[in-house]
């Protein structure tokens, strides 16, 4: 019996300990429950006119070039609201005395051999705990059937306000055809109520800026999976051949830790492709003195990450590849301790050129770091975008009414300058220039001038040699950043970042 025991025990150990072992290393966030949702539903329906509907189209189902569905994603701010990720669905909110939420959606028969889903509005109704759930075929009937009951509850005002998505113009077309058949027929009540339609998205985003404690772990757990395939690519890449390996490490590694798809198409530029902002082809044979830049984030549970990195291809940096990254991560680290309430992305922005320019005059790269138009041949970018359910989240840098948004307690942002250097952008700077202009015009920060054609030779000239000695040389570094009551905590700050770091990362000494 004993030694049963034990050869049973060498047996678990021998074959199930390096299973254990190579399993996830993230601690996957548990997914939401229906209160979350149920209280954000509620948090809308507060912020909406008394007598009211918002409706909330799911996404839909796209076809690629034929027959075939891209996988389905649903729609993030449905989702926000219902947790319920089925295509093919509505949620109409209703806000009377009784406020209540109806969803309506795709009822599958029994038998149904093709696509999974739900079988009942029971099954619906159990799964997200909403109050009344309908198959989406009589979506049509019970619209209007709701739009004359809010009418009769709200005789005295004889006004109707329907919020939805006001992008969405099929949809505002399907509310106005609906209304104008169903308004009116309820005779009795000789009801004939004039329609407001208002932007729903407005009150939804202001919600989504700023993220609850469950939102945060989704996104560290994003994060963490995206950190883990980092640093299996990056253990990897000094043997890789072709992207090709990054793209298959990256989607191992997401698989294995629990995200089952990518946040937005991964960007892996190598070689003279660095210099290309949004590479996704990954189509390129890798050489042996490559810089690899990598802009990557792991979907989890409808929260994405975004992070970047930039290593040498062999894990060890040329001169050249460690002037232009030690530059970079200079700017990117000061950005980031100046992060905290209050300050604006705007303003964030406006100082990263400034910290840029200091270090593309140092290079020799550009002659006059005050100029406005110098440090856009290296850095043609913005220095980070808000981060949530959306890649580029809701939440832009200005306010509706033209003021620069400020960061809050518990928005997520990223922080990404970059700096590429290429001899063809120098060679067109005019062409260059003149492309940003027309964008820049408006803001008072950015807009410049373009230089005239002797200025533009003369620099030209000048940043020629340093141009061509760092040619080809493309870096970003980009982590996801929680904005704290005080200050900052750097969510990604874990995965390796610093020369020696990479370095000894990818060559394992
Ligand atoms: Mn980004």
């Amino acid at each position: 019996m004993k030694s049963f025991i034990i050869s049973f025990l060498l047996f678990f150990s021998s074959v199930f300990y390096p299973l254990l072992v190579s399993a996830q290393t993230c601690q996957q966030a548990k997914s939401m429950d229906n209160e979350v949702f149920k209280e954000r539903r509620e948090i809308l329906m507060k912020q909406m006119r008394d007598f009211s509907i918002a409706l909330i189209k799911g996404g839909d189902i796209v076809m690629d070039n034929h027959d075939d569905d891209i996988p389905f994603r649903q729609n993030n701010n449905f989702y926000y609201l219902t947790g319920f990720d089925n295509p093919k669905a509505f949620l109409i909110l209703i806000k009377d005395r009784v406020s209540r939420s109806i969803l309506f959606t795709d009822i599958l028969p029994l038998g149904n051999q093709y696509d999974k889903g739900p079988h009942s509005v029971e099954e619906v109704m159990k799964a997200t705990d909403i109050d009344e759930a309908y198959n989406i075929s009589e979506f049509d009937k019970l619209f209007g059937e709701i739009v004359n009951y809010i009418q009769v509850q709200d005789e005295g005002n004889k006004k109707l306000t329907i919020y939805y998505n006001r992008l969405d113009k099929d949809l505002e077309k399907m509310i106005l055809d609906l209304s104008k058949r169903d308004i009116g027929k309820d005779r009795q009540s000789n009801i004939t109520a004039e329609i407001s339609m208002l932007d729903s998205l407005p009150l939804i985003h202001s919600m989504r800026r700023i993220k609850s404690c469950a939102e945060i772990e989704m996104l560290e757990t994003a994060i963490c999976i995206t950190g883990a395939a980092i640093h299996k690519t990056l253990q990897g890449l000094p043997s890789f051949f072709h992207e090709r390996e990054i793209k298959a490490t990256l989607g191992y590694e997401y698989a294995l830790e629990g995200a089952v798809r990518e946040g937005f198409a991964s960007i892996s530029a190598s070689g003279p492709d660095t210099l290309i902002v949004h590479d996704t082809k990954f189509g390129r044979e890798l050489r042996e003195h490559d810089m690899v830049v990598l802009d990557i984030g792991a979907d989890y549970n409808y929260y994405t990450a975004d992070i970047s990195r930039t290593v040498p291809k062999n894990g060890k940096f040329t001169q050249e590849q460690s002037d232009i990254y030690t530059a970079v991560l200079k700017v990117q680290e000061e950005i980031i301790s100046r992060i905290k309430p209050g300050i604006s992305g705007m303003g964030l922005h406006d100082q990263s050129i400034k910290l840029i320019a200091y270090e593309l005059y140092q290079l020799k790269l550009i002659t006059d770091e005050k100029s406005k138009w110098q440090y856009l041949l290296y850095y043609p970018h913005g220095i980070g975008h808000k981060l949530g359910m959306n890649v580029h989240d809701v939440g832009g840098w200005k306010n509706p009414d033209d003021t620069y948004a400020t960061y809050q307690e518990n928005m997520v942002v990223t922080v990404e300058p970059g700096i590429y250097v290429s001899l063809l952008v120098l060679e067109k700077a005019k062409e260059v220039l003149g492309y940003f202009k027309p964008f820049f015009d408006d803001d008072p920060t950015l807009k410049f001038e373009i230089p005239s054609d002797e200025e533009l030779k003369t620099f030209k000239d000048t940043v020629h040699a340093a141009v061509e000695k760092y040619n080809e040389i493309g870096v970003r570094i980009e982590d996801d950043i929680l904005v704290t009551n005080d200050g900052y905590r750097n969510l990604s700050g874990f995965i390796p970042k610093t020369i020696p770091d990479i370095e000894a990362l990818m060559t394992g000494k």
